[in-house]
């Protein structure tokens, strides 16, 4: 079954509320069931019912969060591809060449967009597909198929160790949203029942470090600051030693976004690596890269270069809300081969969402009218 398909099943409302009402009409019969000698074993199966209950529930509200957040990037896409489909009763070159414009104005980038097509081609002829439906269900299963990598972690989360706090840098060029992703993380590990502790680390300007106080209160979250112009690393010193006498399981912190100087980056950062590994060797460590959706492939040449300077174990794609071009995701993995580990779908604290492949095709890429 193509992924087109598959997907439809798997997410389609109607599927989903009768799966919910012949759950709930379980849970109801289970509940019925009085006979003492079930009871132990029906109060786990009760439970486990009602976990999958609740999992199917947040799983359909995330679906929601998708389909929302990506509202702008499917009214292009899956839109441009319904009515090219329309258009042409069989494919041809011209329908091939629109396709790729389709891509590139999607943001999915001119490399990634010519191997598609390329594949496209040659499947197509293969198995002697005409219908443009068809082409475009095979573009999906190609497009899956490009992201996926074997032998890769498929939990996105952030990790934690038992003994030491999670040390998770977040860096990116100024405006892309560093601040409010790290206070949507820390909301989401504290919502978790995490300890988490914010370090404000971007001392370049004071209304950074304001700005960072004020998500902290409202999310009630405990927080590091320095002085203005004061050394990154020695705030980030000062947050190290707190989150280890004082048990913290995940520490965030955020970095001012100079790229204009890459070599005054470069040294930055890795004196604040330094930092790091010299009070928290045995931590487990992330630097998550945050890059604006709406900013295009600009984006792909900003991941490079910090991965370059600092290395990267994921990328977070804020105001994924705000762009029409959703295709920045697929890039971008092409691109470095860096997982996305959560996208940004609004400016609430909850906009934030962990990155899930599926989802994200099924939302970009079907067309709900
Ligand atoms: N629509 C939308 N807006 C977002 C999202 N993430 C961040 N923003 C907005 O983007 C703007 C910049 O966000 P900040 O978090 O201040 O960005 P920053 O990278 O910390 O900026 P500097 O500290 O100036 O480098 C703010 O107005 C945020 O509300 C998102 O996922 N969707
Ligand atoms: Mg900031």
């Amino acid at each position: 079954m193509g992924l087109i398909k598959f997907l439809k099943e798997k997410f389609s409302k109607k599927k989903e509320e009768k799966e919910l009402t012949k759950q709930e009409n379980n849970i109801s019969e289970v509940n019925e069931q009085n006979d003492s000698k079930l009871e132990e074993n029906n109060n786990i199966k009760k439970e486990e019912d009602l976990n999958k209950l609740n999992d199917n529930k947040n799983s359909d509200f995330d679906l929601k969060k998708y389909d929302k957040g990506l509202e702008k990037s499917r009214k292009s896409f899956a839109d441009k591809l319904k009515s090219l489909s329309k258009k042409y009763k069989k494919v041809n070159q011209e329908y091939f060449d629109n396709l790729e414009e389709v891509l590139i104005e999607a943001d999915v980038g001119v490399k990634l967009t010519l191997d598609v097509i390329q594949e496209l081609l040659e499947k197509s002829k293969k198995e002697k597909l005409e219908d443009p439906e068809e082409i475009n269900e095979l573009l999906i299963d190609i497009l899956f198929l490009k992201y996926v990598k074997e032998n890769e972690d498929k939990n996105l989360e952030l990790k934690f160790g038992s003994k030491n706090p999670t040390i998770c840098l977040i860096v990116g060029v100024n405006g892309v949203g560093k601040t409010t992703s790290i206070a949507k993380l820390a909301y989401r590990y504290i919502k978790q029942n995490k300890k988490v502790l914010i370090v404000a680390a971007d001392t370049f300007r004071a209304a950074a470090v304001d700005q960072l106080e004020i998500w902290a209160k409202r999310i009630n979250c405990d927080i590091v600051t320095g002085l203005n112009n004061q050394d990154p690393a020695s705030v980030l010193y000062k947050g190290l030693e707190k989150a280890k006498n004082e048990n913290y399981d995940l520490v965030i912190i955020d970095t001012a976004g100079r790229l204009q100087n890459k070599v005054n980056l470069m040294n930055e950062l890795s004196k604040m690596s330094k930092v790091i590994n010299k009070l928290s060797p045995d931590s487990i460590k992330e630097t998550l890269l945050i890059i604006d959706a709406t900013t295009g492939q600009n984006g792909v040449l900003q991941a490079k270069s910090f991965y370059e300077a600092t290395g990267l174990t994921g990328i977070i794609i804020t105001k994924m809300d705000g762009t029409s071009k959703g295709g920045i995701i697929l890039s971008i993995r092409d691109e470095l081969g860096i997982p996305v580990r959560f996208i940004g779908l609004g400016e609430k604290i909850d906009d934030l969402e962990l990155f899930d492949l599926e989802k994200y095709l099924y939302s970009l890429c079907i067309n709900k009218d």
